[in-house]
């Protein structure tokens, strides 16, 4: 039958038994293989299983409102600024000529995922055909930041956008106001302090009900139908995992009653939670104490995280992945980075450098512990993380790395990359994948023959994996940094809800004689 009406009609259709297009939902069948291995009797046993799954995916895509905590950064900035244009259909002249809005770094709106077959090869559509999903273009835009400044003047700070460009979208959004935020200054950089004039009183408790506040305001006055809420914000240091504490949902709550030690971020989780709206986590810090984990868990809200991976460690989880799966030895990762905007300011100092070493550093832990033949139990690469702030190349950080590795025989094969570009441009799209994919998770749900009530995703949604640094998976999960497991981890899963096989690329029918 024909969508409901307000919802857009599939780009293609699937053809098949097991596949059924109904008015509200599609809605497949879905036979999941695995394989189980065990040690029995001294022998390793491997016996293939399989599960069968129904996917429902609501056909009906809201309207979306996106909250960006630290919306006056050079992200948010940013992100803002390349929807409005996009929107827009703006170009604008530079010294190498016109340049056109555009979405490229966008997993979504920029690649492309094979179907199948046809006539005369190969046929691709673009990823984000390939279930219902929100446009970028249609998303709108709030949040709040410590500083006061309007988008448009946040925008000539960050110092990221072509003039011609600003000045066209300058109109646009001055009107924009970031929403007073919660700041404590023992989180962030002291070097920070001198943008915070726009900032909430109150205490903890107090500030957790503005934000929630703030949340149905947007909801209420931009007429959308579903909130999510995006930190992209300053790093903050890690916070200590306390009993007590922050060690279960009672215990979080109630610390915010009696304004004990809860990082801003994790209040921002809070709030959002309780509002049943999913929370994005795109910088380092652990925001998801176990305390906003279970949090998660018991609203059935998504959370998602952490850090985005958006250059010089997307490179470094494929890299590797390349490097240990050809059967080489990593032995030495250095990695070397100088920047000039904010978060380089803010990263300058040590607590919060601290936060990202460590989502930069652990990206080659999975890969590593998976090639036993080329490490023992307690081997692994030297991995130094280094950043400078450099504030006079602003938001085009520059990214040097080394990787050496031991080859055959004894030789040694050491890879220099030397890598320049605009942060926040790499930064912005990903933001929109998540906040996108995010929604499309709401919207599907899935049983199995033995488990008939249909549920949704665990609420640690982790298929974002490709987008962050450290992939916040539930607890007990295995952890996948390698960059293109990552992505079919994304396409085999939409793939699932048509009812379509895994990409396996064996290619059998051109294989035979
Ligand atoms: P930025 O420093 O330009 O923007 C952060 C904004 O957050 C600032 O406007 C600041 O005033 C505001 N802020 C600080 N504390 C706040 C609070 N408690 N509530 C509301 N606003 C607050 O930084 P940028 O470049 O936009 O990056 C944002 C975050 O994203 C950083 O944590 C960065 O490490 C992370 N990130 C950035 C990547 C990139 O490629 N640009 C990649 C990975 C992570
Ligand atoms: C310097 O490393 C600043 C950081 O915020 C990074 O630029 C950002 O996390 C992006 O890192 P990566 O490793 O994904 O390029």
């Amino acid at each position: 039958p024909a969508p409901a009406a307000g919802t857009m009609a599939e780009p293609f259709v699937v053809e098949s038994p097991d596949v059924a297009y109904g008015k509200d939902f599609i809605e497949a069948q879905y036979t999941y293989s695995t394989a189980h291995v065990c040690r029995e009797g001294g022998v390793t046993k491997v016996r293939p299983c399989s599960t069968r799954f129904t996917f429902r995916t609501a056909r009906h895509v809201p309207r979306l409102g996106l909250m960006l905590v630290g919306w006056g950064g050079n992200n948010g900035t940013t992100v803002t600024a390349a929807v409005l244009a996009n929107r827009l259909g703006l170009s604008w002249m530079t010294k190498t000529g016109r340049k056109k809005a555009n979405y490229y770094g966008s997993l979504l709106q920029a690649s492309t995922v094979c179907l199948g077959a046809g006539p005369t090869g190969d046929v691709y559509v673009p990823f984000r055909d390939l279930l219902p999903m929100v446009h970028p273009n249609d998303i709108v835009f709030d949040g709040w930041d410590i500083s006061s400044l309007n988008l448009a003047e946040a925008m000539r700070r960050a110092e990221v956008l072509d003039w011609a460009l600003q000045e066209q979208l300058w109109p646009h959004m001055e009107q924009m106001k970031p929403r007073p935020s919660i700041y404590i200054p023992e989180f962030i950089a002291a070097n920070q302090e001198e943008r915070a004039d726009n900032v909430l009183r109150g205490s903890k408790a107090e500030q957790v009900e503005q934000i929630r506040r703030d949340i149905r305001d947007f909801r209420a006055s931009s007429g959308v139908d579903k909130v999510i809420v995006l930190w992209t914000a300053n790093t903050e240091r890690f916070c200590d995992v306390v009993p007590g504490l922050n060690d279960s949902a009672d215990n979080l709550l109630r610390a915010i009653e009696r304004g004990l030690e809860v990082s801003p971020s994790t209040l921002f989780a809070v709030a959002s939670i309780l509002e049943g709206c999913a929370y994005i986590n795109g910088s380092p810090q652990n925001t998801f104490v176990p305390g906003a984990v279970e949090l998660a868990a018991q609203r059935r809200v998504f959370i998602c995280g952490d850090d985005f991976k958006s250059g010089q460690t997307k490179l470094k989880s494929v890299l590797v992945d390349f490097l240990v799966g050809a059967g080489l030895k990593p032995r030495s990762i250095v990695s070397y980075n100088h920047l000039g905007n904010n978060d380089g300011k803010n990263l300058s100092a040590p607590q919060q450098f601290r936060s990202k070493e460590i989502s930069k550093s652990n990206v080659v832990d999975d890969t590593v512990q998976a090639n036993p033949l080329l490490y023992g139990p307690q081997d692994k690469p030297d991995h130094c993380v280094v950043i400078k702030y450099v504030p006079y190349v602003g938001d085009s950080k520059r990214a040097l790395d080394e990787y050496t590795s031991e080859i055959m025989m004894g030789g040694t094969n050491t890879i220099v990359i030397h890598n320049t570009c605009e942060d926040s441009l790499l930064a912005s799209p990903i933001i929109l994948d998540l906040a996108i994919l995010t929604e499309l998770c709401q919207r599907i749900t899935f049983c199995t023959d033995s488990d008939p009530e249909f549920q949704s995703f665990h609420s640690v949604l982790s298929i974002v994996a490709f987008l962050c640094k450290a992939p916040l998976v539930p607890d007990g999960t295995p952890v996948v940094n390698a960059l293109f497991r990552q992505r079919s981890c994304i396409e085999n899963i939409l793939r699932a809800c048509l009812g379509l096989p895994p990409q396996n690329h064996m290619l059998l029918e051109h294989k035979m004689q």
